[in-house]
């Protein structure tokens, strides 16, 4: 299958149990003890985000009511959530991982995959890097992150999960066949509850129930994410490692046929392009703090304007009437406009899962999209 080729190495590090380790960390009350992140205490409304390992033990997870926690584990310890912290350590493990490459994607913050084919100082064993990287993380942060390695994205990323928490797993690719094989159906990528459901009434409940499926059955069944199904199912994922995924800005601009010369026309080409950025906006689920206007006049003259604001905007008003303000405040009664832009940017610190999502969405690789 990719024996042509030269193997990828991948690694995908995953920190564990996140948000609960860093409290634990950083306040030595908590140590060893049951502790929910998020939901609030005496169960009176909120779902968990995270709880540490010692809380697990009861059965308390991610996204569970804090009533039914508390019902769980009676000395449940609720601790609100330090988003700034969280966000600081992701910065810090994404260091580490620089040391080693610049192909880093990362999932979330406490996720990324890394493509070390061809590592910054020559290590060349993809396993030894994963070592080290856990060694760094514990030593400079005393935190521990589980890793997986493998040759593409989906096997790192179960790999990953293996030995968790505190741990690491090579899938070579002489072992990739019969691991696949005995997978569940809801480990493959993409396959969420109601997939998998569907796949088990069919009596598919493993990788080699679902190699017995052509890829015309797969597609017929499960629809266009049938076509990955069937390869990953070979142990075939060519997705890349894709770095530098965070959206920068969100934008849209227009040239017109003939020079504007009112405010009104210029007003009413403002509400369009407005819309769709705002349609953007949405669409990635993001806000941002600063709103561009951009101004290109008859002889090719630009001119940008911005206002930010303290809080991230992102609703159609706004962005209209901010667009409008820096227009009106910009232009000469004689100037005749050629184009005119808006774009939002300075977005919250965060990765956008927005840009991955849409991308998977073009995979056809979501629940929704199938149904
Ligand atoms: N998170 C959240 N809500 C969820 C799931 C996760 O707020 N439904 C947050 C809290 C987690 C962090 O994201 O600490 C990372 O998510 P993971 O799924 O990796 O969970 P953990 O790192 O907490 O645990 P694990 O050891 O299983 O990775
Ligand atoms: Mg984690």
């Amino acid at each position: 299958m990719e024996s042509a080729k030269r193997h990828r190495k991948i690694i995908h590090i995953d920190m564990d149990a996140f948000y609960a380790s860093v409290e634990q960390r950083d306040n030595p009350q908590y140590r060893g003890k049951p502790i929910a992140v998020g939901g609030s205490p005496e169960g009176r409304g909120g779902v968990v985000a995270t709880a540490s390992y010692e809380a697990r033990k009861f059965g308390v997870r991610s996204a569970m009511a804090s009533k039914k926690a508390k019902q769980l584990c009676k000395d449940l310890i609720f601790v609100r959530p330090r988003f700034d912290v969280y966000k600081q350590v992701s910065n810090q493990i994404r260091e580490i991982f620089h040391r080693y490459t610049d192909i880093i994607e990362p999932l979330s913050l406490d996720e990324a995959y890394l493509d070390v084919t061809d590592d910054k100082q020559n290590i060349g064993s993809a396993i030894d890097i994963a070592k080290l990287i856990r060694k760094a993380i514990r030593d400079e942060l005393q935190l521990t992150a589980s890793a997986g390695v493998s040759v593409n994205k989906f096997i790192a990323k179960i790999a990953s999960d293996i030995n968790k928490p505190d741990g690491l797993a090579f899938i070579g690719p002489s072992k990739i066949t019969s691991f696949i094989e005995k997978l569940p159906v809801e480990k493959f990528f993409g396959v969420g509850k109601v997939t998998a459901d569907k796949m088990k009434k069919m009596g598919l409940h493993t990788g080699a129930d679902l190699k017995k499926l052509s890829e015309a059955e797969m597609t017929r069944h499960f629809g266009k994410p049938g076509k990955f199904y069937y390869k990953i199912v070979r142990g075939i994922d060519d997705r890349e490692v894709q770095p530098n995924r965070e959206l920068k800005s969100v934008g849209a601009e227009d040239t017109f046929r003939y020079d504007l010369t009112t405010l009104d026309e210029m007003y009413k080409e403002l509400e369009a392009i407005a819309d769709v950025v705002y349609t953007r906006l949405k669409r990635n689920n993001i806000k941002g703090r600063t709103v561009t206007l951009k101004i290109k006049y008859h002889d090719f003259k630009l001119s940008t304007r911005s206002q930010s604001f303290a809080e991230p905007v992102g609703d159609f008003e706004t962005i209209l009437e901010t667009s409008k303000t820096l227009l009106a405040t910009s232009i000469t009664d004689d100037a005749k406009v050629r184009l005119l832009g808006i774009s939002l940017s300075n977005f919250p610190g965060q990765v956008s899962k927005a840009s991955r999502k849409s991308e998977d969405d073009q995979l056809g690789l979501f629940e929704d999209s199938n149904a």
